[in-house]
C-alpha cells in the first residue's frame, strides 16, 4: 500500500516530465520527434506546474491531516514558480488570493463568472485519490473543494473528482475489468457519462482504434473533459506504467497534463516498483525534487494508517 501511495505521486512527476518538453505539440509531431514508441525515454526530469501543485495538495494534507483550504491555497502560492508554465485561469486566481481574497471566493470570477474548467484541479488531485481511496463520498467533497481554489465550474471539479476516484480504484487493486461499471457509476455529469461511455467502446474495439479516433472521441486538450477520460483509456488499455505513459504523450496536445494524469493512476495501480527505475531516477532532484516527492507519499501513507 505504501507504494501504492507514493507510486501515485512519483507516477503523476514522470508522467508530467515525460510529456513536458511536448506540450502543445500534434500527434504527428509527437511521434517525428519521438520515434518508434518502443525506443521512447525521458527526454528530461524537469517537472511543471502539474507536479508543483500536486506537492502542495499533498504538503497541506499532511501538515493539516485532511484538507484545510486556506492552508492548501497557501501551499500553491508558496510553491508558485511561473516557469513552471501555469495556466492563466490558475495563475489568475492565486494572483486574487495573493492580494487578499479569499480561497473561497477568488475563482469564482474567473471566464466571465463561469468558472475555469480547465484539467489544472485534476492534474494535482493524486494525493487526494491515495489518502481518502476508501471513502468514495469524501474524496468528491475533498476533490470538489480543493479544485474550487482555483477551479469553479463543475466540470472542472467533477473531471477532478473522476481522475481522484481513478487513483482510489488503482489504490485498492480493483481489477481493470471491473473500473468502467465503477466510474460510469460514480460521475454524475452527462458529459462526463458520455465520455466514459466512449472509453468503454474504444476499449472493446482494441488495438484496432486508431490515435486520431481516440484524439476525435476523447480529446487531448486542456479541457478537463478533454483530457481525464484521455488518461483513463491510456492507463486502461495498457499493460504497464511505461506502455501507458508513451501512449498518453503519443497522443499530442496537452501531453504533459495527460502523462502525469495518467502516470498517477498508473502508479497507484503498478506501484512504485511499476515505474521504469531509469526514468524515476532521471527526475530533477533539488528542494522539491524526487526524494522529496517520494517522502510526501510516505508521510501521506504514515498520516493515513499510523496516526
Ligand atoms: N499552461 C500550460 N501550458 C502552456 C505554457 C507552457 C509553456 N511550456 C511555458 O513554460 O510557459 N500548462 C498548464 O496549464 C494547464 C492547466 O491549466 P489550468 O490550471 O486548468 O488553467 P486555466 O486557465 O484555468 O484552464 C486552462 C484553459 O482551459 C480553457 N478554459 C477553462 N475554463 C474555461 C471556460 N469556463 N470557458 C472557456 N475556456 C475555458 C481556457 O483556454 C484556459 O486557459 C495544464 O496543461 C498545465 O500543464
Ligand atoms: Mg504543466
Ligand atoms: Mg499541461
Amino acid at each position: 500500500m505504501k507504494y501504492k501511495f507514493i507510486g501515485a505521486l512519483i507516477g503523476t512527476a514522470v508522467g508530467d516530465a515525460s510529456g513536458a518538453p511536448l506540450e502543445g505539440y500534434s500527434m504527428d509531431e509527437v511521434n517525428s520527434v519521438k520515434g518508434r514508441s518502443d525506443t521512447w525515454e525521458m527526454i528530461s526530469g524537469r517537472y511543471t506546474d502539474d507536479t508543483e501543485m500536486m506537492i502542495g495538495v499533498a504538503e497541506s494534507l499532511i501538515e493539516n491531516k485532511g484538507f484545510n483550504g486556506e492552508d492548501m491555497a497557501l501551499r500553491f502560492i508558496e510553491n508558485y514558480d511561473p516557469g513552471r508554465g501555469y495556466g492563466p485561469g490558475s495563475k489568475e486566481a492565486l494572483r486574487r488570493i495573493t492580494e487578499g481574497e479569499s480561497w473561497e471566493e477568488a475563482s469564482k470570477t474567473l471566464f466571465g463568472g463561469k468558472g475555469s474548467y480547465g484539467n489544472g484541479a485534476a492534474m494535482r488531485i493524486a494525493p487526494v485519490g491515495v489518502f481518502y481511496y476508501d471513502d468514495a463520498d469524501k474524496l468528491r467533497e475533498i476533490a470538489y473543494t480543493s479544485s474550487h481554489i482555483t477551479h469553479s465550474h463543475v466540470l472542472g471539479k467533477e473531471g477532478a473528482a473522476l481522475q481522484a476516484f481513478s487513483i482510489a480504484l488503482a489504490v485498492r487493486g480493483t481489477e481493470k475489468e471491473a473500473m468502467m461499471l465503477e466510474l460510469k457509476e460514480f460521475v454524475k455529469t452527462v458529459v462526463y457519462k458520455e465520455k466514459l461511455s466512449k472509453v468503454e467502446s474504444l476499449l472493446e474495439n482494441g488495438t484496432e482504434v486508431s490515435k486520431r479516433e481516440v484524439i476525435s472521441e476523447l480529446g487531448n486538450g486542456e479541457a478537463a473533459f478533454n483530457s481525464v477520460p484521455t488518461a483513463v483509456y491510456s492507463f486502461l488499455r495498457a499493460g504497464s506504467f511505461k506502455d501507458a505513459i508513451v501512449y498518453a504523450v503519443s497522443l499530442g496536445g496537452d501531453t504533459d497534463t495527460i502523462g502525469a494524469m495518467t502516470g498517477a493512476i498508473s502508479g497507484a495501480y503498478y506501484g512504485e516498483g511499476g515505474i521504469p527505475e531509469e526514468w524515476e531516477k532521471k527526475l530533477e532532484e533539488g528542494k522539491k525534487g524526487r526524494q522529496y516527492i517520494r517522502w510526501l507519499g510516505e508521510e501521506l501513507y504514515q498520516v493515513k494508517f499510523c496516526i
